[in-house]
């Protein structure tokens, strides 16, 4: 099956149903490789794959990028966001590999940090966000994010790497079979091949819209593809999923929503868009993210703070089992930053455990501007606390030097590359302390 079709409802505006398609990528076999994107209305279909000008020029033109079989958006500090069924899609099949490319490059998707799916109410969202194992430090983060609702007829600027269009337009009578163009029921575009990065424009003619497309249920926007309306009337394709949609008052771009899925009509073929039905996309004021970061403070180390990684548990106040897990690797001042979709305002425990260090718990209120830490010496084998254990550990690698023989960089306490009495020292200095748990 090449695309997988599922009812959805449209919920919120009584019980009628929707036909929703997915908008990952499926494989087509015996497609070439064209290089094209979301479906536009004008000219040949193979106009806007480089970014908008206008009404001020688009920044963010590299920060969109593919996820799997979708597309995502880079919003910093190492994550991105995409729609979830691009993670469902691709990773449990395991047909594509665990990287996303922005600006060209490839970056690995890191698994030690929680895929976070975005909650609204009761109901999981079609959205997620994801971390890198690496900053890709080239790409510029989008950090506008809108956090009231749009009105209806608010221009949107809909991107992602969905398939090519054809180049002529199709007319199908009520059977979906090919028809005259002066006599016919539906009328719009076949998908040509492959895809890439394209923008095209709408407006907004639904808000405040519950659409459950088998992968969540998610408040969107809905945008109609009309026919005859120029500018750059666009309606997403498979490959669209996870890619940004704008809004620009003013003169700044704002990311507005992320493409999840589009309407069909009975029947209608799956590589097809037709005029009348709609786009439809997460509405991002319903789903605020927070940005939480701070200082953590590694002491008794003189070595490369960013060399190293702490763990971050987001907790619920008095609980020990994480809401969310982040591995963050620090800056060189020990800075640290992370992204969460968990619901501010609120009380968590933001917990952090470096490799030899005891892990160490704060509370906090999220949103919240900083959360500083420093973390006790001493723990060389992560059980939390300082002990015999740890004395052992550094005798046994005692003298040994970075990469020699007998060499375990987590015995080295203060990062100088060598074992030495000074590690045994840090040890000594904190022996019996035990970390939070
Ligand atoms: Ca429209
Ligand atoms: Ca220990
Ligand atoms: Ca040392």
């Amino acid at each position: 099956m090449f695309l997988q079709e599922r009812e959805g409802m449209k919920m919120g505006f009584g019980s009628q149903k929707l036909a929703v398609f997915f908008i990952g990528f499926v494989a087509i076999i015996g497609f070439t490789n064209f290089s094209q994107g979301v479906i536009i209305d004008s000219d040949n279909g193979t106009g806007n794959a480089s970014p908008p000008t206008s009404p001020s020029t688009f920044p963010y033109w590299d920060s969109i990028g593919t996820a799997g079989g979708g597309s995502c958006v880079y919003l910093g500090s190492g994550y991105c966001l995409s729609a979830y069924h691009i993670k469902v899609l691709d990773f449990d099949t395991g047909h594509y590999s665990k990287t996303v490319n922005l600006g060209g490059v490839d970056y690995d998707i890191d698994d030690n940090t929680t895929w976070q799916r975005f909650k609204l109410g009761s109901n999981d969202a079609d959205l997620m966000l994801f971390h890198l194992t690496t900053i890709p430090t080239p790409i510029v983060p989008v950090s506008n994010i809108i956090t009231t609702m749009q009105k209806n007829n608010t221009k949107v600027w809909m991107m992602g790497y969905g398939y090519n269009r054809a180049a002529a337009k199709s007319y199908w009578d009520d059977n979906w079979t090919l028809t005259d163009p002066n006599n016919y029921t539906y009328s719009g575009y076949y998908w040509g091949a492959g895809h890439t990065k394209r923008w095209g424009t709408n407006v907004i003619d639904l808000k405040d819209h519950l659409v459950d497309d088998g992968y969540g249920i998610t408040q969107t926007y809905g945008a109609t593809f009309n026919s005859g309306v120029g500018d750059n009337e666009s309606v997403v394709a498979i490959g669209d999923s996870g890619g940004p949609v704008f809004i620009n008052p003013s003169s700044t771009w704002w990311l507005a929503g992320i493409n999840i899925t589009r309407g069909g009509y009975p029947g209608q073929p799956w590589n097809t868009s037709v005029y009348g039905k709609s786009s439809y996309f997460a509405d991002m004021s319903a789903y605020p993210i927070t940005a939480v970061g701070g200082t953590v403070t590694l002491q008794d180390f003189m070595g490369d703070v960013s060399s190293q990684k702490v763990t971050i548990e987001i907790r619920t106040p008095g609980l020990t089992t994480p809401l969310q897990t982040h591995l963050i690797t620090l800056q060189s001042t020990g800075g640290y930053s992370l992204i969460t979709c968990l619901p501010a305002p609120g009380p968590y425990d933001l917990a952090v455990k470096g490799s030899h260090w005891l892990r160490q718990k704060a509370n906090v209120s999220i949103p919240i501007s900083t959360a500083d830490f420093t973390l006790i010496n001493g723990d060389c084998n992560g059980d939390n606390s300082v002990t015999s254990d740890d004395l052992s550990f550094i005798l046994s690698a005692m003298d040994s030097v970075s990469d020699g023989p007998g060499w375990d960089s987590t015995a080295d306490m203060d990062g100088d590359l060598e074992i030495t009495s000074t590690d045994l020292s840090i040890a000594l200095l904190n022996m019996d302390i035990a970390g939070n748990p």
